[in-house]
């Protein structure tokens, strides 16, 4: 893996010592996010490790990963082809698939232009500023009339299994325009995947660097091909039925969106190039499948930080009731108004890095970073998780503490301090959701805020160790809420 010549004047990244065959993925431990920030202390910004039979970059420093992804972006913006990553979307998906070519760039195109149109698209007939504003509020009053319900007949619960529906819900409307009930049996088993999926998903699964693991029984590695499957069967289902409804005056959603360019693609600028039907029509999996796990996932984090912190939620519900007060539902427009509350979600991400590396990335051709010389097809990982808790970047890095992202006038957000979080990635391959993943965990977030109040169940010690994986998830819990306000008359 070390062959070839390196070009005159350029260094070879220093690499940690290896074992041989294995190379560092005994090493890389339960949580390969701490043990490579761990290595980067010693080693530097950029290191090389063996994993099995694949030599993988590791980049960490927020300068360096600036580097990287934004100055040098087109080098370092493949993927690898990594033998899970062939079960995602069947080899097809756009996040995933080693594709880095004129098709990717114009699928991600398509991509970012159906999920601006169906969320910052004006509404009709309704109060709200954006389709996208009516969903996510619509979902979230929902949610908390379900969590009363079930304080009412159960006294506790486990918040994810509601949140991941409501959440599920949204990217739904946008995507197939339907919505399903919080004991809807079909959808539940397909949320349910998202903790296998991260898991096989995540940076340094073995079975991704050591080639024998294919060929051996492997429980984890066959549940991820079937459950992927499940995945694809799903969504085809639904895609089916908007081709034999399909009406090209009336345009109903992503879906719709994404079979009517396939229609008139022949008739498109892009039309030199060649790119399938089903290459186009699938871009929704991967849109359903990020716009469920990585927001619920947010979300979850951040009541398991308001149970923690009851001065923390307190001041929440100050500046919220000072703000918006009880007599209307929190909007979009309202997020500039609250900086505590944009504070507390910034630090959630922070602190709990639930993305810690970002999807992998590969060079796609020879290049240096920093003196050193990286050929071609290099895996690289990008530890996110390190520049959240570089103690150079930020005093206390493990303190939670959403103070440290309000200017001294308390009255709004320090932009470069909260430009440090690290979560969605930079540059070519940074995350297309990113606008509307924010506007949800803030309206979803204000809104639970403003009508109830979280609390631990009695006696319950909760476990906020993150499960590493793609998204690390923490260990489920069961919550109380309280109504802050008596009911209104009209419900
Ligand atoms: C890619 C984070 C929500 C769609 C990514 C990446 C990250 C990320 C880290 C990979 C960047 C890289 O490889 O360098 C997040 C987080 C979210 C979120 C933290 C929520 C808090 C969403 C949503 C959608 C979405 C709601 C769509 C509706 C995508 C897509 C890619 C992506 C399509 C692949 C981009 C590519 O490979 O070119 N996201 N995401 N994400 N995200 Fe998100
Ligand atoms: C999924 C969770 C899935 C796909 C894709 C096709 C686009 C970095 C992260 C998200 C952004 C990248 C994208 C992920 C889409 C998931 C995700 C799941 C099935 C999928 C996390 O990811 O449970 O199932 O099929």
């Amino acid at each position: 893996a070390r062959r070839g010549r390196v070009p005159e004047g350029l260094k070879r990244p220093p690499c940690p010592p290896t074992l041989p065959f294995i190379g560092h993925s005994l090493r890389l431990g339960a949580n390969p996010h701490l043990t490579l920030t761990a290595l980067s202390q010693r080693y530097g910004d950029i290191f090389q490790i063996q994993i099995g039979t694949r030599p993988v970059l590791v980049l960490s420093g927020l300068e360096t990963l600036r580097q990287a992804l934004i100055r040098q972006g087109d080098d370092f913006a493949g993927r690898p082809n990594l033998y899970s990553f062939r079960f995602i979307s069947g080899g097809n998906s756009l996040a995933f698939s080693a594709d880095y070519s004129q098709v990717w760039r114009l699928r991600r195109k398509l991509a970012q232009n159906a999920l601006r149109a169906f969320s910052a698209d004006e509404c009709k007939n309704s109060t709200h500023s954006c389709l996208l504003e009516e969903h996510v509020c619509g979902e979230a009053q929902q949610l908390v009339r379900v969590f009363l319900q079930l304080m009412g007949s159960r006294g506790a619960f486990d918040p994810v299994r509601y949140i991941v529906v409501s959440v599920a819900n949204v990217i739904c409307a946008l995507c197939f325009g339907k919505r399903y009930n919080h004991d809807d049996q079909e959808l539940l088993d397909i949320v349910s995947v998202s903790d296998e999926f991260g898991k096989t998903a995540a940076s340094g699964n073995p079975a991704d660097f050591i080639p024998i693991l294919r060929f051996l029984p492997n429980y984890s590695m066959a549940k991820f091909i079937d459950l992927n499957r499940r995945f694809i069967n799903f969504v085809g289902k639904i895609v089916t039925e908007h081709y034999r409804t399909f009406d090209k005056d009336n345009i109903r959603d992503i879906t719709d969106s994404l079979i009517n360019h396939c229609q008139d693609k022949k008739v498109d600028e892009n039309a030199n190039i060649q790119i399938s039907d089903e290459k186009i029509v699938g871009i929704v999996n991967d849109l359903f499948g990020a716009g469920f796990d990585t927001v619920t996932t947010a979300i979850s984090w951040s009541v398991m930080y308001l149970v923690q912190h009851p001065d923390i939620q307190k001041r929440l519900h100050k500046e919220i009731d000072e703000t918006i007060g009880k007599d209307r539902s929190p909007r979009i427009s309202d997020r500039s108004l609250l900086p505590y509350t944009e504070a507390f979600i910034l630090e959630t991400f922070r602190h709990s890095s639930f993305l810690p590396f970002t999807i992998p990335h590969c060079t796609t051709k020879d290049t240096a970073l920093n003196g050193y010389f990286i050929p071609k097809n290099t895996c690289v990982f990008v530890n996110q998780w390190q520049v959240n808790h570089d103690s150079t970047l930020w005093k206390d890095p493990f303190v939670f503490c959403p103070d440290r992202f309000l200017n001294p006038d308390g009255k709004s957000i320090n932009k470069v301090e909260s430009e440090k979080v690290q979560l969605f990635g930079m540059g070519k391959r940074r995350c297309i959701g990113e606008p509307i993943a924010r506007t949800e965990v803030f309206l979803f977030f204000t809104t639970l805020m403003q009508q109830l109040r979280f609390e631990n169940k009695p006696g319950q010690d909760i476990d906020m160790t993150p499960q590493y994986g793609l998204t690390m998830k923490h260990k489920r819990c069961e919550v109380q809420v309280v109504k802050r306000f008596p009911a209104k008359v009209s419900e």
